[in-house]
């Protein structure tokens, strides 16, 4: 079954709502409050859709999370079944230093169909569509992985371009990139666009990789899955995290997971720009208005849009 595609407005209204209530912490150095002004917005929209909404991933557990936690129901408990993925606030640190790619973001899909993945960090490795069906593998080296997708895009290794989280974690795939001459696109925070990027036409990214938020692999998974993009995954849990794990039903902690098991069936994204943004431009502010860029999914029919919107103030 697909979900019903009048969902899909609903949602673009969602993310552009929670984008205005961070936008006015753009560069105010407070990432926390920049987050909080996304999060009640955001929740306060989700209830008045109708839907028996239930969020998978969201900001946290519910003990630590007072708002849109994990398990919170959300929606006016009649209609449709669904699961929801949400990052009120992907960049937090990018809108507190008014940095480029900042966004409010959402994924559905239906009841049992997103992957619960816990708030801990997880190995990624996403190329795009038109591809051969797990074409990249974790277990193999930089240098294979990079021989393979270079093949399969008949280009040389330095034609193509990596991008990946700059961070010391990722010295020794830094320096295998560096041996090969691959061109690397650095991003200091916001790992959904990095994955992201592999499946936008407008981007240089042939490949993203490296270590980042588990949650964050999920809502990447959800846009990726939409454009037939690629994504393999492993969450990476020191021993409290694995307990926490075990809670949500993950026994095997080597699993890697590919883009069906992380996302099943029909699936919407919609992120909504705060700051300026390679994907999007950011929130205008006209005099009584505020314009908002979305970029919105729907896969089984077939949706791709950047749309802007205009929220009276
Ligand atoms: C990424 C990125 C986030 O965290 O998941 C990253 O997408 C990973 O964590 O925007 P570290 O910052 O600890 O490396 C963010 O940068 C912030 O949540």
């Amino acid at each position: 079954m697909s979900i019903d595609k009048e969902f899909l407005n609903r949602f673009i209204n969602v993310t552009e709502k929670a984008a205005i209530g961070a936008y006015k912490f753009i560069g105010k150095k407070d990432k926390i409050a920049a987050d909080q002004a996304a999060v009640d917005p955001m929740r306060s929209e989700l209830n008045k859709i109708d839907m028996n909404g239930k969020i998978v991933i969201g900001e946290g557990e519910m003990d630590e999370a007072p708002m849109l936690y994990i398990g919170e129901e959300v929606g006016t408990k009649k209609g449709e079944f669904l699961d929801i993925a949400l990052d009120p606030l992907e960049g937090t640190n990018l809108v507190a230093n008014n940095l480029p790619n900042s966004f409010s973001m959402l994924a559905i899909a239906e009841k049992g169909n997103l992957f619960g993945a816990p708030d801990t960090y997880m190995e990624k490795i996403a190329i795009g569509a038109n591809m051969e069906k797990n074409l990249l593998d974790l277990d193999n080296s930089v240098e294979k992985n990079i021989k393979i997708l270079a093949d399969a895009k008949n280009k040389k290794p330095d034609e193509l371009t990596a991008c990946l989280l700059k961070r010391d974690r990722h010295n020794k795939i830094i320096e295998a990139l560096n041996n090969l001459k691959v061109k690397i696109k650095f991003i200091s925070d916001g790992d959904v666009l990095g994955a992201i990027s592999v499946i936008d036409p407008s981007s240089p990214v042939d490949i993203y990789l490296g270590i980042g938020g588990g949650p964050e692999g999920v809502l990447a998974a959800a846009a990726l899955s939409c454009l037939g993009g690629q994504l393999q995954t492993r969450l990476i849990l020191n021993e409290e995290e694995k307990n926490r794990a075990r809670k949500q039903g993950i026994n095997d902690f080597n699993k890697k997971y590919n883009i069906d098991e992380m996302v099943r069936g029909d699936v919407m994204f919609c992120a909504s720009a705060v700051t300026n943004g390679e994907l999007l431009s950011g929130i205008i502010d006209e005099k009584n208005t505020f314009k908002v860029s979305t970029y919105a999914l729907h896969k089984d029919i077939n949706i791709s849009k950047k749309v802007v919107n205009i929220h009276q103030k």
